[in-house]
């Protein structure tokens, strides 16, 4: 087997998806055919860097911008089943450890159960929650109820969960819609942060959700959920090159401190370990 194909054969089994693939080997394709990358450690340090270039020149910002007025309000969106509703109290937890005081939204009012399981994560991390009052209420005034009384009491941060369905969901992105323009009527410029979750087992599905979320909301940043399974969420790579958006952080279990702050290098040789 020849060095491109070795190359393509580790970047595809990696998850890379065929487009990134042939423009990762297109890189290192010169330094191939002039003898500079020569065994497979080289190769292997190249493509890692040549990964990692790509990582950071698009999105190296990984910091969570949270502005000046108060509250910063960050919302967390996405598909069903990814990982919002735990990314959201862990993300609690840990700004909380930072000295920030903390609400929770629980703006997912499309299933029931989505606002028991976001009060058990308020109750883990001693944070306060906003629920809806009645039945089937609207999404965005659970999170304009949440902003507002976060700016009367002096709160840091509004984290409003959201509900998800697929992203070809017609009606879930309409309401996102809602709930943006709603939060940015109680406070100017928020939300802050409007992170999509990702679940690292997506593969290449990924893509075309991160596009369709990005088109409709703005996307600022990425959380990769479930890196503690088998999936090492190499997908990523090619949402970051496309749409130029930062992952923020990855999600690495269940816990309150599982969720850590995106470090390119270490995903990087993760993937190629
Ligand atoms: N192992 C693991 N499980 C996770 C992670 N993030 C979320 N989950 C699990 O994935 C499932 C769906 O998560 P949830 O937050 O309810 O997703 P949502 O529908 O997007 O709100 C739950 O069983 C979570 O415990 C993670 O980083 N690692
Ligand atoms: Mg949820």
């Amino acid at each position: 087997m020849n060095l491109k194909s070795l190359i393509l054969q580790a970047l595809l089994v990696s998850d890379f998806g065929p487009r990134i693939t042939i423009k990762i080997v297109e890189r290192l394709r010169e330094d191939i055919l002039n003898g500079k990358l020569k065994s497979g450690s080289e190769i292997k340090d190249a493509l890692k860097k040549s990964v990692l270039d790509l990582l950071t020149s698009k999105g190296s910002n990984t910091e969570l911008r949270l502005g000046f007025r108060k509250p910063a309000v960050i919302m967390i969106v996405g598909v069903n089943g990814g990982g919002k509703t735990t990314s959201l109290g862990k993300l609690a937890y840990r700004l909380k450890n930072e000295g920030a005081k903390i609400l929770m939204a629980a703006g997912d009012t499309f299933r029931a159960a989505a606002s028991d399981q976001l009060e058990i994560w308020a109750e883990r991390t001693g944070c306060e929650i906003v629920v809806a009052e009645k039945e089937n209420a609207k999404a965005s005034s659970v999170l304009s109820q949440a902003v507002k009384r976060g700016k009367e009491q002096g709160f840091d941060v509004v984290l409003c969960d959201t509900s998800g369905r697929l992203h070809t969901n017609y009606s879930l992105m309409e309401e996102l819609i809602a709930c943006k323009k709603a939060v940015e009527k109680v406070v100017r410029g928020a939300p802050n942060e409007i992170l999509l979750v990702l679940d690292g087992n997506t593969g290449l599905n990924m893509l075309p959700q991160a596009r369709e979320f990005n088109e409709v909301v703005g996307i600022t940043g990425f959380i990769l959920t479930k890196l503690d399974g088998s999936a090492r969420g190499g997908c990523v790579v090619s949402v970051v090159d496309e749409l130029g958006i930062p992952v923020k952080f990855v999600g690495v279990g269940e816990g309150v401190e599982d969720l850590q702050p995106f470090d390119a290098e270490a995903f990087v040789n993760a993937i190629f370990s």
